[in-house]
């Protein structure tokens, strides 16, 4: 027994000294002084290295776009490329409501285009990863609604109105992406959505986190103009903070880039159904400084929904002639959609929601929409996706109402609405 012992003992002896030894004989032959640097000073220093900005034109990630020309030569215009004409979104190749694809600027004319949606698959700066899929969420994720070009389909609150009948929609792709770099994904987003606003068609962004909502609205007001788009703003936070973490590019700080850097002015800025700690009294301060239009869950508590929403609704009009939406998911209650980035329990309702996303397509000229931090990975269900979904058929519905000349923003059909039976006197 003891004998055993003594033999583990001295073998264990042999075994950590081979060990160590090994390990001082690496050190000492990895040792070189010249190199022997903090890695951080190592990546800035070699040319082969990602930057840690995206002031490197030759590592710029918009150089990933492919070249309209290296594709077949064709009449430039929309392709449908579904082999059925009708089908539902999870046959067929996964497009945004099964809409045609558009690869060009050209195309998007040609076709007289409306609407582009594209993706921008961006969740460096989320709280939980995986917003990255959402535009292929968006893609697949209506499970009931039959899209296609066969029939045109009932809204469930405006009667007989298909927005895909009525509007020329297209999936324009996704933007190329840095999957570790929000600073320099957010230049080739902001490529993508001013090609797309160029060609006079909305663009449409599914994110993708809220760092998103900096490089879409600045492409969209280099078009339209500075201090010439009024930003309707869905969220339970205000992103309005000066770094998040010490970063300049985040989901916390897009507002805060806009207004300070002056494409958006504040008092342009409505914000609808705040329920987070962020922002603080600081932040508040700065809102308030700057006149941005701000409606917490705890005004809507108070005042009422419809009460806060036709004062949002009336907000949206005091502006610019031109809008843009950005609806965080997590405006609403993690109840309804519990896929998303930072979920803040107390939120809004999908019927408080949909009606008011309608409104402002029917009264303002919308020149942007972005839907953000949808998140299908944390969610199980095909709930988040499906609200997701909704939440750009609501709006899209708008703007195919005001297309069609309807001028009420709470316009519902009025067979939709009453069956006009009498009871028995
Ligand atoms: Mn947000």
């Amino acid at each position: 027994m003891i004998q055993n012992r003594l033999f583990a003992i001295i073998l264990c002896s042999i075994l950590t000294f081979l060990f160590l030894g090994s390990i001082i004989v690496l050190a000492a032959e990895d040792f070189d002084p010249k190199t022997d640097k903090p890695i951080i000073d190592l990546i800035k220093e070699s040319p082969d290295a990602v930057p840690l900005e995206s002031r490197d034109p030759s590592k710029d990630v918009t150089a990933l776009y492919r070249d309209c020309k290296d594709n077949p030569q064709r009449e430039p215009g929309p392709i449908n490329i579904q082999k059925t004409l009708g089908g539902t979104a999870y046959q067929g190749i996964p497009t945004f409501f099964r809409a045609p694809v558009a690869l060009c600027p050209d195309d998007l004319k040609a076709g007289n285009v409306d609407v582009a949606i594209m993706g921008a698959s961006l969740d460096m700066s989320a709280g939980q990863r995986g917003t990255a899929w959402g535009p292929q969420a968006v893609r697949t994720g209506e499970v009931v609604t039959p899209w296609g070009e066969l029939l045109s389909i009932a809204h469930p609150s405006v009667g007989e109105l298909d927005f895909m009948q009525i509007l020329k929609v297209v999936d324009y792709g996704d933007a190329p992406i840095d999957i570790l770099s929000a600073e320099r994904s957010i230049l080739s987003v902001h490529r993508m959505v001013k090609e797309i606003a160029e060609a006079g068609v909305i663009p449409v962004i599914v994110g993708g986190d809220h760092s998103l909502m900096y490089p879409d609205v600045v492409a969209v007001t280099d078009v339209y103009g500075k201090g010439n788009v009024g930003v309707i703003h869905f969220d339970a936070h205000f992103d309005g903070i000066p770094l998040l973490f010490g970063h300049y590019i985040s989901h916390g700080g897009p507002v805060r880039r806009l207004i300070d850097e002056g494409h958006v002015k504040g008092k342009n800025f409505v914000q609808i159904g705040l329920n987070s700690a962020k922002p603080g009294a600081k932040d508040v301060e700065w809102m308030r400084k700057n006149q941005v239009r701000y409606h917490f869950m705890a005004e809507i508590d108070k005042k009422g929904w419809e009460t806060v929403m036709k004062e949002a609704l009336a907000e949206a009009l005091d502006g610019p002639e031109y809008i843009f939406i950005t609806v965080d998911t997590d405006v609403l209650d993690p109840a309804w959609a519990p896929g998303m980035g930072t979920p803040e329990p107390g939120g809004m309702t999908i019927r408080e929601l949909f009606p008011i996303l309608r409104a402002l397509g029917v009264q303002n000229q919308v020149v942007g929409i972005d839907l953000v931090e949808l998140n299908p990975l944390v969610d199980p269900t095909y709930r988040s996706k499906l609200v997701g979904v909704r939440i750009l058929r609501e709006i899209l519905t708008g703007i195919a109402m005001r297309k069609k000349g309807i001028k009420d923003p709470m316009y519902l059909d009025k067979n939709w609405v009453d069956h006009g039976v009498p009871l028995k006197k």
